[in-house]
């Protein structure tokens, strides 16, 4: 199981120190992990409590969502764009972000889809809170934590059917580009090597078809069922999630530990 140190008992410590969604498969800190994990930097992991109030992290980072990276006493990097910055520049090899411009602006405009505001994991936390919200066996615990974030992340149930285009418009996307690499011969999103972009997916392709119990252990059970999805998988197409399967296999670490 993964070691996580308080913010408290982190904060005085040099190197890199992850803060991520703790005990649980979150998107963006399991993507934001990954990043260092293909480039073998080091890293010890904060605990960032999922809908709690994490004082001592808003003190730290000005903020109080995971994943943040904290590296020796420069600034919080709280977002996936800084994080990955960092990540090439700690280690600039393996290189994540193409060196042809064209690219590059492929790239980062399709992390951007997956990644940020409105984006595909944006989008996948309003329809999980809709299901939290409106399951009726849902428990008081789980009931006020969707409350915080759904006030936190504008939930409102009209945003449903955006949510799920949006999901799907990606998805549809990202087949097509896997399909037109796969006609050059190329094994990854972009270019010819792996990219920021192959992470992304890999991390977020959980939301859709978790991996197995064997490769993702202690997945909470509610967690699994909200992100398993076969309809989006289908409109995803199998090949994307055989290449998640890749990426996972061939860069990242397995079993997944949080
Ligand atoms: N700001 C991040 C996105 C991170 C994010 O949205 N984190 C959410 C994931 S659900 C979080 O930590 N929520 C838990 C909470 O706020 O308690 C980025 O742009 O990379």
């Amino acid at each position: 199981l993964a070691h996580y140190f308080s913010v408290e008992a982190a904060r005085p410590m040099s190197g890199l120190r992850l803060v991520v969604t703790a005990h649980v498969p979150g998107l963006w800190s399991e993507a934001a992990k990954g990043l260092f994990d293909s480039k073998r930097i080091p890293y010890v992991l904060v605990e960032q409590v999922v809908g709690g109030e994490n004082r001592a992290l808003k003190e730290w980072t000005a903020q109080t969502s995971g994943p943040v990276a904290m590296w020796e006493d420069e600034r919080p990097r709280a977002t996936w764009l800084e994080q990955l910055y960092l990540a090439e520049r700690l280690a600039p090899q393996p290189a994540l972000i193409p060196s042809v411009l064209e690219d590059r602006l492929l790239m980062f405009g399709l992390c951007n889809e997956l990644c940020s505001e409105n984006g595909f994991a944006w989008n996948v936390r309003m329809a999980t809170l809709h299901r939290n919200l409106t399951n009726p066996k849902a428990d008081e615990g789980s009931r006020q934590v969707s409350r915080h974030l759904a006030d936190k992340y504008g939930y409102s149930p009209d945003l449903l059917r955006a949510a799920h285009d949006q999901i799907a418009g990606i998805l549809g996307r990202l087949k097509a580009q896997l399909s037109s690499q796969e006609k050059l011969g190329r094994r990854y999103l972009i270019g010819a090597s792996l990219s920021a972009l192959d992470i992304y997916w890999a991390a977020f392709a959980g939301a859709v078809d978790p991996l197995p119990p064997e490769l993702c252990p202690n997945m909470p059970e509610n967690m699994r069922r909200n992100y398993t999805a076969p309809d989006l998988k289908q409109i995803g197409g199998d090949a994307l999630f055989a290449h998640r399967d890749r990426i996972y296999s061939t860069h990242l670490k397995l079993p997944m530990d949080f």
